[in-house]
């Protein structure tokens, strides 16, 4: 039995595994001991890698849909025909006429992401979408603004934290140790949820009305003011706009923080002491999921400002600076607007670079009304796009107006059973590349590793950047494909970090690429337009929207929208995750479906004597997009009036409910939380 240290690619943590292959088979699986991020843990559905690499739903050859049904067809036809096609469409349309996106398994996939945009731009198009312009981007760019560089979050060393809208129990299990370790050694938490998380039990307590962060955030800066708790020599020397700030906080007192997020007064001025007093105070927040409101960019900058006005920045146990892992580029620079680039400015334009991809709310649009121009053919790979797309309905719309959609996966997916053709990747065991390269975006740890080929791609499965390039050599771009193998890919990646294959495999279960340095600033200050932290960002307001944090209601709470708010009177909240699941991934797991066989909205007992029902029975939760039927969780452990549903499920697919129209307008991201539903009671 030959024992391979790899990670594992089914999320963002990277957890190290070590893949036990017998006669050219994975038989076993377990967290590497020395890896440093999961110490030999895995999470429940990281034990049945086994059996998602042989799942019965694997997609065995490539397909292609012949009158309404799916034919077998070879490699060679499949890349012909999608080539020949592509060609066609660009003749026809123009090159921005293809767009490529990738999903979540985009960003834990490196390579996946790069060959797409590579394909994309070789190709002569812009357009690359990925969950940047949806999930997790917004955080990073409101601390770019902020601080003109992305520091992150480090409860290790932290003795005051406060959890705010993450329940890394369900979504990054190694953070949920890291926490609950920190609360062992004395560290106080203070968790700010709709929902009582489990962590919930190791510290204090606060139910917040959704979508209302920013401003509980400012009303903290409020009494941290009034009161006189701010760090003075940091905030004199580092930071620019305090004066404006001082003003602006004033609106923001405990008192109307009361009316808006429910947070008592008195418990808004505990908090605020209780961060500013602490030595070491440390905001850790969820993945996108703030984002993912109509206020998302502004509460990010909320949270910024009040680490930074309290000193907590660059120093142990707060938001803190670790070196990147860089890659080879493989982009070609294309001269052309991202979709989203005027509507959506600060997304856009506040760098000194474009970014790389467009706005993710701009894709369907465009697709659907072609204008600006005709988006005729679609490449989704890494992604589930028909479940997990906000606003099903409209996805489903885009699909009509496409000449050619392509589906890469390892599985046939709901997704790939709506494509033209469908296209068998590999899994992450089977191939060679980067693994772990969000440890330092994540964790802040500059950690590294290779991950291996555990075994050969299954049937004709094929790494992703394998088949962007048989395409591209069909599309008369070879030469931007010159690689032959996994190792080549992988090596020219490693390239610019100095490490070469075999330096790799010599720690096979990771290394430290670089050292973190704390108080980073004293040498280098910030890379904002000041040179300081922008409490107040000029360039924001230049941009188009307020260059302090605000709070924005969501647009069909009953503040905002009380005529919608009759009729759809109940908050709903889609996506909090289950650790037995990711995505609409893992569902094909039996041992994982014994645990949680099917979805579930929880209510609590208040909102279901409302509308008559009980725990356990199915329920129709309704919005003006659509209606889904589920069962129903009464449950203590979620505010009255707030519905939790969970996302990525066939079955009761809570995409179906959503609007792409509503956004957060400075970031264009589509709300998946805080929108109005209503509960029917079905029978
Ligand atoms: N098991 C598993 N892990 C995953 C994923 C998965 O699908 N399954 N998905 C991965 C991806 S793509 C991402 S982006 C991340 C997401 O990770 P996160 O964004 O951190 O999501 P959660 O861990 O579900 O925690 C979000 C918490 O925010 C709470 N919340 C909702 N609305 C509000 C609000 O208005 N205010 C406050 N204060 N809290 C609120 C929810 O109740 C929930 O408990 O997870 C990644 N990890
Ligand atoms: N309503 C609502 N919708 C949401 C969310 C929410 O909270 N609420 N969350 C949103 C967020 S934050 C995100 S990031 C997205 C995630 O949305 P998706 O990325 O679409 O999520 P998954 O279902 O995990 O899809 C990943 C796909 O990648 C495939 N895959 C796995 N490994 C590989 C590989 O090695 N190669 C290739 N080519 N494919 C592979 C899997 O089979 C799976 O089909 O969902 C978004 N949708
Ligand atoms: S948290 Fe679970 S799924 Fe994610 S990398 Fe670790 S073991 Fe794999
Ligand atoms: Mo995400």
């Amino acid at each position: 039995m030959e024992i391979i240290k790899t990670d594992c690619g089914l999320c963002i943590n990277s957890c190290g595994i070590d893949a036990y292959v017998e006669n050219g088979r994975l038989v076993k699986v377990e967290g590497t001991k020395e890896n440093f991020l999961n110490k030999g843990e895995l999470c429940e559905k990281g034990k049945y890698l086994v059996e998602m690499v042989y799942s019965p739903a694997r997609l065995k050859y490539p397909m292609k849909k012949v009158n309404g049904r799916f034919q077998r067809i070879s490699w060679d036809q499949a890349f012909d025909e999608i080539g020949a096609k592509l060609l066609e469409l660009r003749e026809k349309y123009g090159a921005r006429t293809l767009a490529t996106w990738t999903g979540s398994v985009g960003v834990e996939h490196f390579e996946m992401a790069a060959f797409n945009q590579r394909f994309a731009k070789a190709f002569g198009s812009q357009n690359f979408f990925n969950p940047e312009g949806i999930c997790f981007r917004t955080r990073i760019l409101a601390r770019q603004i902020t601080f003109g560089r992305y520091p992150v979050e480090e409860p290790r060393n932290a003795d005051c934290i406060f959890l705010w809208g993450h329940n890394p129990d369900a979504s990054y299990f190694p953070q949920a140790n890291i926490i609950r370790e920190a609360v062992q050694r004395g560290a106080r938490l203070i968790v700010i949820d709709p929902r009582r998380i489990p962590l919930a039990k190791e510290g204090i307590y606060q139910p917040i009305r959704p979508g209302t962060d920013a401003f509980l955030a400012l009303a903290m800066m409020n009494v941290i003011i009034e009161e006189d708790l701010w760090d003075k020599e940091f905030v004199e020397k580092w930071t620019t706009g305090f004066d404006r700030l001082v003003e602006h906080v004033k609106a923001y007192t405990p008192e109307k923080a009361e009316e808006v997020t429910g947070v008592p007064a008195s418990e808004v001025r505990r908090f605020a002491r209780i961060f500013a007093n602490s030595e070491r105070s440390c905001i850790v927040e969820g993945v996108g999921h703030l984002n993912q409101y109509a206020n998302g960019l502004q509460t990010e900058r909320a949270f910024s400002v009040l680490m930074a006005i309290t000193g907590n920045i660059d120093r142990p146990g707060g938001w803190v600076t670790c070196p990147q892992p860089r890659f080879s580029d493989l982009r070609v620079p294309v001269e052309e607007k991202n979709l989203g680039y005027d509507e959506y400015p600060i997304f856009h334009q506040f760098g000194k670079r474009t970014p790389p991809y467009g706005s993710a709310s701009m894709m369907t649009e465009t697709i659907i009304t072609g204008k600006p121009y005709p988006i005729k053919a679609l490449f989704s790979s890494g992604s589930n796009p028909a479940l997990t797309f906000p606003d099903t309905n409209r996805f489903l719309e885009a699909l009509k107006h496409l000449e050619l959609f392509v589906s890469i996966d390892p599985q046939m997916t709901e997704t790939s059973q709506l494509a033209d053709y469908a296209l068998p990747a590999c899994t992450s065991l089977e191939e060679t590349g980067i693994g772990g390269f969000p440890y330092a975006i994540s964790y802040g740890v500059p950690y590294i590793l290779l991950r291996k080929k555990v075994i050969e791609p299954l049937y004709e499965s094929m790494p992703i950047w394998k088949i962007w390039s048989n395409l591209g050599h069909r599309c008369g771009l070879g030469e931007y494909f010159p690689w032959k193998t996994d190792e080549e890919v992988a090596e020219h990646f490693f390239a610019p970090m100095n490490l070469t294959l075999e330096q790799l495999k010599e720690h096979p279960a990771g290394l430290y690429f670089a050292e973190k340095e704390y108080e980073i600033y004293e040498k280098v200050g910030f890379a904002t337009d000041s040179k300081k932290i922008e409490l107040y960002s000029a360039r924001m307001e230049e941009l188009g929207h307020s260059g302090l944090p605000v709070h924005v209601e969501p647009q069909q709470s009953k503040v905002a929208d009380p005529i919608f708010a009759e009729q759809y009177p109940e908050t709903l909240l889609t996506g909090a995750r289950r650790v037995e699941y990711i995505g609409a991934q893992m569902r094909d797991v039996p041992a994982l479906r014994t645990i949680v066989p099917e979805a579930e909205a929880e209510i609590n007992p208040v909102t279901a004597k409302k509308y008559d029902i009980i725990d356990g029975e199915m329920i129709g939760i309704q919005t003006p997009r659509g209606r889904i039927k589920i069962k129903a969780k009464v449950t203590e452990d979620i505010m009255p009036g707030v519905v939790s549903v969970p996302h990525g499920w066939a079955t009761a697919n809570c995409n179906l409910l959503l609007d792409a129209r509503v956004r957060d307008e400075v970031s264009g991201y589509i709300t998946m939380r805080g929108n109005g539903c209503r509960i029917v009671k079905l029978g």
